[in-house]
């Protein structure tokens, strides 16, 4: 389960300079590669220093952590949804996605012309919003009155799918996002799902902000968390070309010095991976062994067997037990069997509900 955000957004506003930040956060750990599979599309490992703590202790074969594909989507201005700029293919893009990260300029700066002509982030926000909204209601409008007709002939599935539709229809028609409509019943959250709607996308707004504006963000970033918290959204400010500047450094110690001078501890494309995966309910598992270290996603809640066909179906099918090791007791006691001796290993059945960290064992039989 690999996730895969999409990066949108104005003409100029830094969405390939975030880009570029994460493409060259490969840097920042030898181990951690980034490659990138188009000029658009790169995959970048989620940071976490739980793996790197492992590895000195069990010293694998290698460290396998998660990975998140990224894809800079340009060519998204108004009139996207009527095919102006790159249209229909970028908005394509954007359906394949899992989550959207959508940069805002919150940067003054002469030299860099907006296509709008002033700095504006929530007309900004609104001019793509419209675009996906737009694209969002021909979907609907492609499939209603079928729905709709099936329906008053008796048929219980298009019934559901017509209210759906027909409450999609509504917010959209008001200028809102697909994500803030709630559904009652779990039928109607399933069929909603599988219309796969741009604008009910889990969204990530990026504040590009001026280098002194790293750490608090400005009078422009602050009108967007305003908006964002009206539809439940998270934001996250970036420095974007500072941050570019600070990926470009050759040694992991000056990167850190360069983020502490701006009152950051992290750097922003670790902020970002996290984001994103707190955005979609992810976490991760560890598998420790002599051959690797290896980070695994599922979805939080997901019971142990679940879990262990993330790894292979197999594992869930013949699924026995799970013997668990909690992160802390692992780097407390040193080693399997310590924990083991310590009587700090759980063994746990199929309603074990997984824990972010937790280092999984999975015993099954085929
Ligand atoms: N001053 C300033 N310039 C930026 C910032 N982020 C990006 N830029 C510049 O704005 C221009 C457009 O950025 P780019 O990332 O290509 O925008 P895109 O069209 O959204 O991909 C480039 O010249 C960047 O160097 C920023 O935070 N501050
Ligand atoms: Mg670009």
């Amino acid at each position: 389960m690999s996730l895969k955000c999409g990066i949108v957004g104005l003409p100029n506003v830094g969405k390939s300079t975030l880009f570029n930040c994460l493409s060259s956060a490969k840097a920042q750990a030898a181990n951690f590669p980034f490659c990138t599979i188009e000029p658009n599309v790169g995959v970048i490992t989620v940071p976490d220093e739980r793996l790197t703590r492992l590895a000195e202790l069990v010293h694998p074969g290698r460290i396998v952590p998660a990975t998140c594909e990224i894809v800079d989507i340009a060519g998204l201005v108004k009139g996207a949804s009527k095919g102006e700029g790159l249209g229909n293919k970028f908005l394509g893009n954007i359906r394949e996605t899992d989550a959207i990260i959508h940069v805002l300029r919150c940067f003054d700066d002469e030299n860099i012309v907006h296509v709008d002509g002033s700095i504006d982030p929530i007309r900004d926000k609104e001019i793509i919003d419209t675009e996906l909204q737009l694209k969002d209601l021909e979907t609907i409008d492609s499939r209603l009155a079928k729905e709709q007709k099936a329906a008053a002939a008796g048929n219980k599935d298009a019934k559901v799918m017509a209210s759906v539709l027909t409450a999609y229809k509504e917010a959209l028609d008001k200028g809102q996002n697909a994500r803030t409509v709630n559904f009652d019943t779990p039928e109607e959250e399933k069929v909603a799902r599988e219309l796969f709607l741009l604008t009910a996308k889990p969204v990530l707004y990026v504040c590009n902000v001026d280098e002194a504006s790293a750490k608090t963000g400005n009078a422009y970033s602050q009108r967007v968390e305003e908006a964002a918290q009206t539809e439940g959204a998270e934001t996250l400010i970036i420095a974007g070309k500072t941050e570019e500047d600070i990926a470009g450094l050759d040694s992991y110690e000056d990167k850190q010095l360069f983020l502490e001078e701006l009152g950051l501890t992290e750097s922003g494309v670790n902020r970002l991976i996290k984001k994103a995966y707190s955005l979609l309910n992810l976490e991760t598992f560890i598998t420790a062994g002599e051959m690797e270290v290896k980070a695994w996603t599922y979805r939080k809640g997901w019971k142990a067997p679940q879990c262990a066909g993330v790894i292979h179906t197999d594992f869930e099918k013949g699924f026995i037990r799970a013997e668990v090791i909690k992160y802390e007791d692992y780097i407390k006691y040193g080693t399997e069997a310590a924990v083991r001796e310590a009587g700090r290993l759980g063994i746990e059945g199929k309603d074990y509900v997984v824990q972010d960290g937790d280092i999984m064992h999975f015993r099954f039989n085929v």
